[in-house]
């Protein structure tokens, strides 16, 4: 099986870390493309046109970050999701927020790189994800012990936060979930993922 991806994209990472975690980081090849100018490819096998997008052996497609997880944990490691069920709409409450604020980013970004910049706009998207990273550091108590989806997709969406956006102090706010990502960043899946400058 295939994943179509970009290496800095925060969705495909967290593929790319679960793939590790369990075990099957060689059975998924890495195929690389942009986006934008890809499309022909990339719309045959995603009419959306997004990564990650996941190509099976017999030629069909999965995607959505969080459907190719839970059809990787499905088929690789079914015994790794049950697990998590035990409090399984927070886990997706959790995981459907995490998405929210990757999404965020992506509009703050492209709304202050718009000439003139479009500073209002971009700062309701921070908001957005100032108040989720506040609720995580306020109420995630699992947060150290936990190897989850919910982990990986903070951890990833932590770092593309931190380096997307090094002018916000994300390390002096939210000191909770820094110091749980300074451990979490060393896993050998984070680091053999990390974001290329
Ligand atoms: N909800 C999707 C979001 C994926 C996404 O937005 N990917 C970005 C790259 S980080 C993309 O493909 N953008 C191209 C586009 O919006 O056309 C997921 O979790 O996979």
């Amino acid at each position: 099986m295939e994943l179509i991806c970009t290496l800095t994209s925060p969705y495909a990472r967290r593929v790319r870390v679960l793939a590790h975690e369990l075990g099957i980081k060689d059975q998924l090849k890495i195929q690389v493309v942009k986006p934008r100018e890809s499309s022909d490819f990339l719309w045959t096998i995603n009419p959306m046109g997004k990564v990650p997008t996941l190509r099976l052996d017999d030629g069909s497609s999965i995607y959505d970050s969080l459907t190719i997880c839970d059809y990787l944990i499905a088929t690789f490691s079914p015994e790794w999701g049950i697990k998590q069920q035990i409090s399984y709409w927070d886990y997706r409450t959790r995981l459907s927020m995490l998405n929210e604020m990757s999404d965020a980013g992506t509009q703050a970004r492209r709304l202050k790189n718009q000439d003139p910049p479009q500073q209002n706009a971009a700062s309701f998207q921070f908001d957005k994800i100032h108040r989720g990273l506040t609720h995580i550091e306020d109420t995630w108590i699992t947060l150290e012990s936990d190897l989850s989806m919910t982990s990986i997709g903070l951890g990833c969406t932590f770092d593309w936060f931190l380096n997307r956006f090094p002018e916000i102090k994300w390390t002096v706010s939210y000191p909770g979930i820094t110091s749980w990502f300074n451990e979490f960043k060393l896993r050998e899946s984070m680091e053999n993922s990390q974001i290329p400058s």
